[in-house]
């Protein structure tokens, strides 16, 4: 009896049951099979935060507290938000699809909610609901529209017992977590109904009841109740991809899996320690300074040439590479990144067959570069090799022609005991960015 109460208790708090014998639609396979042509997304951390200039945390950062906090929607009054420009620029970029938080942790809602007056309609002078104006447009222009939404809140009371952040907000000590994870359920039915086809629901925040147990790191202090919250979201909408950056294994009913700052596999920032590369369809998400939110300090810009390579890598990866920008509170997105954002679409203009459609090839990635393919076509990219000449692994299939992707001169192709060898007419230019052969199998 002893044993099976102990069992009991460990599985209750693990999230691991989650949607259990979750098979997914025929339709939602085909928008997996989609999002990995589409490999490349704009990522939209928008919120009142983004009057304080310091990026999306400031609420727990600064410890503002919630009466405190409250007073920023009334100066949220984006008027120079331009849903067909931000569209626009995505599509420009050669991005699919736009991933946009419709609730950060802060708990407020940039769209019209019914079930809570904290969003951009009631609260704020714009009033208008930008998600609406977004989902418009995207549809408009064929771009996907998926929706980042935080499990975690600083904002509810319910939101209890508190988390490992959002402490000393000045919340009653009190509150009903199962009353705050309907509340959150009715949220994503709004979202889910009202906005015509969602793409996907990008979950973040779990990792705030997180029980720290090394042994299972799947545990939580907390239940997340994922098994209610993900079936609703396949009944609502089937073809709808559910991702939650949990920064563990993915658990059952989860249609993506991403990874924060690192390619799959990799773990430079921490957070993918206890992740580990399943089958589902992959992206690795970043930003283009150092912050997701608007943080007017932040100047850690990466250059062109380091995102394109960022993109390349994560498709040699078998990933999708979702990119960031935080915007401005006025609602235009700061030129830096308009800039850059420019540069990569013309890239993509050029170089794009090499990446949409593909998978992760069949040389797997190597400090010179990454492969991809595509049908009988294998692209060897090369992003960081001095030489005319590269030793490759051998392939499984045979080699029937080479050339550079660029302008199609021949590349000779020789046996050597390793593998391959590509002599390439010239060795990369210095300033190269991603030199590619293509392979004819
Ligand atoms: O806390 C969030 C953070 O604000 C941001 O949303 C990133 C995006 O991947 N995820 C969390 C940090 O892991």
């Amino acid at each position: 009896m002893r044993i099976l109460s102990l069992l009991f208790a460990s599985l209750f708090l693990s999230s691991a049951w989650a949607q259990t014998g979750y098979q997914p639609t025929a339709e939602n396979l085909t928008a997996r099979k989609t999002f990995q042509d589409d490999k490349f997304g704009l990522f939209i951390h928008w919120g009142v935060y983004s009057l304080l200039s310091s990026g999306e945390w400031v609420m727990n950062d600064r410890q503002i507290p919630v009466h405190d906090y409250e007073k920023l929607p009334a100066f949220f009054n984006p008027t120079a938000f331009d849903a067909k420009a931000w569209v626009s620029m995505a599509k420009n970029a050669g991005m699919k699809y736009i991933t946009i938080t419709s609730k950060h942790h802060d708990g407020f809602a940039m769209y019209d909610s019914k079930v809570s007056d904290y969003d951009i309609v009631d609260r704020t002078p714009y009033k208008k609901d930008v998600l609406k104006a977004l989902a418009d447009e995207c549809r408009a222009q064929g771009i996907k529209l998926f929706f980042y939404h935080s499990h975690l809140d600083w904002h509810s009371p319910d939101y209890y017992p508190r988390g490992r952040t959002g402490q000393n907000l000045g919340r009653p000590d009190s509150g009903d977590f199962n009353k705050y994870l309907t509340y959150m359920d009715t949220q994503l039915t709004e979202l889910l109904t009202n906005y015509g086809p969602i793409g996907g629901i990008w979950f973040d925040g779990w990792w705030d009841q997180q029980a720290g147990d090394k042994a299972d790191p799947r545990k939580t202090k907390l239940d997340w109740h994922l098994d209610r919250t993900y079936s609703l979201i396949h009944k609502l909408q089937p073809a709808t991809l559910i991702g939650n950056n949990h920064h563990v294994a993915p658990f059952p009913g989860e249609d993506f899996q991403m990874f924060e700052k690192d390619l799959p596999g990799q773990n430079k920032t921490g957070f993918s320690a206890e992740s580990e590369v399943s089958q589902l369809p992959l992206e690795t998400c970043e930003t283009m300074n150092g912050a997701w939110g608007f943080n007017i300090n932040d100047r850690k810009y990466k250059s062109t040439k380091d995102l394109i390579q960022y993109l390349v890598k994560a498709a040699g990866h078998n990933a999708n590479f979702l990119l960031n920008v935080g915007p401005m509170p006025d609602g235009r997105i700061q030129p830096e990144f308009v800039k850059t954002l420019g540069e990569m679409g013309q890239w993509m203009q050029q170089n794009g067959e090499t990446i949409y459609g593909t998978r992760g090839g069949p040389v797997a990635a190597h400090d010179w570069g990454v492969s991809t393919a595509k049908g009988n076509k294998v692209y060897v990219h090369i992003l960081n090799w001095p030489d005319k000449q590269l030793s490759i692994p051998a392939l499984s299939g045979k080699i029937k022609s080479a050339r550079l992707f660029a302008d199609k001169r021949p590349v000779k192709i020789s046996q050597s005991a390793e593998g391959i060898v590509l002599t390439m007419p010239a060795a990369p230019a210095d300033d190269a960015i991603d030199t590619i052969v293509e392979l004819d199998m």
